[in-house]
């Protein structure tokens, strides 16, 4: 049987039947896969029962699977965060609109979140075209925006004075180690280039963006809230609902996404591989 791929939204967004990723795969789907998140910038594949150990042998085809330097990873898996919230609490992981691990010199590339509990209703993923972003800006602006660099920093989302020190005191069902990592900055390009596709990309976001360099305070806040703002127009989007079994994969270097926390009574549990990037450029 070959690989279909079936669009999820006008923007982004695919979903990719015909693969089970739990038997072995000839490099012709491996390249058909790639096609369709390149083509698409989140596929997901339904009905997937995908072990951990699977889950990354799955993701080593696509490079290599990196530890988060602050979210603990599992105990047997360093490279599997497990994103659980209990049922009463509310969700506080990727509630936000980001791009994973931005805050890094060398930010991830691709993400893959494998879902094993869901609620009956609510818990869904938002994405976001940062190219559809990125075109759809007047001509001038992308000028003016083109030269431009970006701060990025973990500080505001995980700082324990800013969030609270419940998930490093082990509190949470997600937690968290205290390290440089919280406070370290880098600086990274406001439009980048897709290293593969070579499609431009807005890059900044609004968990991890501090400030544009060079621009005066006020300047920068107010050009950032509106990047974000324009950034989240449903154009861009797409928002995909969990089943349990449902297997994503979505590419940081120009997507965005956003965790629903619409679920308070329920629980959700999923798991996390994410992969080396490079610097943006
Ligand atoms: O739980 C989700 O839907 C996404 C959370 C998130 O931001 C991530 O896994 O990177
Ligand atoms: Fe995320």
């Amino acid at each position: 049987m070959g690989i279909s791929v079936v669009p999820l939204a006008g923007a982004l967004g695919a979903e990719v039947r015909g693969v089970d990723v739990s038997r072995p795969q000839g490099d012709a789907t491996f390249a058909a896969l790639y096609r369709a998140f390149l083509d698409h910038g989140v596929v997901y594949l339904r009905d997937q029962p995908l072990p951990r150990e699977a889950q990354l042998a799955f993701a080593r085809h696509f490079g290599t699977p990196e530890v988060h330097p602050i979210v603990d990873g599992m105990a047997g898996n360093p490279e599997v965060i497990r994103i659980a919230k209990p049922p009463g609490e509310r969700a506080f992981f990727g509630t936000a609109w980001h791009t994973d691990n931005s805050f890094l010199p060398k930010p991830s590339s691709i993400t893959f979140l494998y879902a094993d509990a869901v609620p009956p209703v609510g818990g869904d993923t938002l994405f976001a075209s940062m190219e559809r972003a990125w075109a759809a800006l007047s001509e001038p602006m992308r000028r003016f925006l083109a030269p431009l660099r970006a701060v990025h920093s973990a500080s505001s989302a995980y700082d324990p004075g800013v969030t609270g020190d419940a998930k490093y005191r082990g509190e949470t069902a997600i937690t968290y180690t205290l390290s440089d990592a919280v406070y370290a900055k880098a600086e990274h390009p406001v439009m980048r280039t897709h290293p593969e596709t070579g499609r431009p990309s807005l890059y900044v976001n609004a968990t991890f963006t501090q400030f544009v360099v060079g621009l005066a305070r006020a300047e920068s806040d107010a050009l950032l809230a509106m990047l974000y703002d324009h950034a989240a127009r449903p154009d861009f989007t797409c928002r995909l609902r969990w089943e349990p079994g449902t297997l994503a994969m979505w590419d940081n270097r120009c997507v965005q996404h956003y965790a629903v926390d619409d679920y308070e009574r329920f629980e959700r549990v999923m798991y996390r591989v994410t992969i080396e990037g490079e610097a943006p450029a």
